[in-house]
């Protein structure tokens, strides 16, 4: 291993430092971005990775962490255990990301990326390795050998932005792109809660530096399978409103008529949580071994991730999730009964 090497003060950029509700409160990442230059700075060779399943966030955030690795001379892996959907697939270098159940080092550090747990990749072999964890979930615990969570943060995109500038790496068009789709995605086109003026500034930016917005919307939004649509037809059949809760779900039976994959499942949930008056909204699909994996989303008057926490999930406030015992009438009752109590106390009329 190195020696000691001079470490720079990381520098924020502007438009994102003076902006960041971070630096508002007064727990400036500065810190804990220093400790993490300082491994990779030191290091060789390094394993990158994200969640089982990886959306927008996982997939860019991994992506351009790994083109960051790279400008600094080191050698990098990027470790699915699951396949990369294919509205990401376009991505620059997603065809460089390799799916395996299992790492073997050696590795200087492994960084995960949105993950709230260690289990999370679902990688076997991980916990050998230094762990950098780099997240940004309301149920993000600090489980690596440095971690650096901003729950304020849009994407762990946007944090991986900060620590590539900090480093001096280049923001190239192809690390722009790959970034713009973690603030595309994690924040639903601009629309939930997380989007703040740091948001515009942050996806101002890479636009500047040569991501392409139109194309990047194109590939994320209007690149679906006939399959996903179908899919959401089943879904949308059994779509039932109760005053401000909404939900809807799919069978085993309805993936394998539709020839859906896991991935055509994603963002269903927003569909039932589309309608006026609808505070919380929950999409459950029945898993081959007849569990079931709960999708659950608030406007915002709702902890949806305390909900999920309490249900052994995680997430965000507005964004959460986790996987129940079957079959689907018994985990509905189960979700309902914690959505019913967190809806009653509202006021005023559900339209
Ligand atoms: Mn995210």
């Amino acid at each position: 291993m190195a020696g000691k090497k001079h470490i720079p003060k990381p520098q924020l950029p502007p438009e994102v430092a003076a902006s960041s509700p971070s630096a508002a409160s007064g727990s400036a990442p500065e810190g804990r971005i220093a400790a993490i230059l300082a491994v990779l700075q030191k290091g060789e060779r390094f394993l990158v990775c994200s969640h089982s399943r990886p959306d927008g966030d996982a997939v860019g955030s991994m992506l351009a962490m790994g083109m960051i690795l790279k400008q600094l001379g080191k050698c990098v892996d990027l470790i699915s255990a699951d396949r990369i959907p294919g509205v990401y697939g376009r991505l620059p270098g997603a065809d460089s990301i390799r799916s395996v159940m299992r790492v073997h080092g050696p590795y200087d550090a492994a960084i995960l990326l949105e993950c709230d747990g260690p289990e999370r990749p679902r990688l076997r072999g991980l916990e050998e390795f230094f762990l950098i964890n780099i997240d940004h979930h309301a149920s993000g615990r600090e489980f690596g050998n440095l971690n650096w969570i901003d729950r304020n943060a849009v994407s762990v995109g946007a944090m991986v932005y900060l620590l590539g500038k900090a480093a001096g790496a280049k923001i190239t068009p192809e690390m722009a792109a790959c970034l713009y789709t973690t603030i595309l995605t994690d924040t639903g086109g601009f629309c939930y809660g997380a989007t703040q003026p740091s948001t515009f500034a942050l996806a101002g930016a890479l636009v500047e530096a040569g991501a392409d917005p139109v194309r990047i919307a194109r590939d994320v939004y209007f690149s679906n399978t006939a399959s996903k649509l179908l899919l959401l037809g089943a879904a949308l059949s059994n779509l039932t409103r109760e005053g401000r809760l909404a939900w809807l779900w799919v069978t085993h039976q309805d993936m394998v008529r539709c020839c859906a994959a896991e991935e055509d499942c994603e963002g269903i949930v927003n569909y039932a949580a589309s309608i006026a008056g609808v505070e919380a909204a929950a999409f459950l699909r029945e898993l081959p071994e007849r569990r079931i994996h709960l999708s659950l989303r608030s406007k915002g008057q709702v902890d949806v991730a305390s909900i999920a926490e309490r249900l052994g999930g995680g997430g965000h406030e507005t964004a959460a999730g986790c996987t129940l015992e079957g079959p689907l009438a018994r985990a509905l009752d189960e979700i309902l009964n914690e959505l019913r109590p967190g809806v009653a106390g509202l006021t005023g009329d559900p339209a």
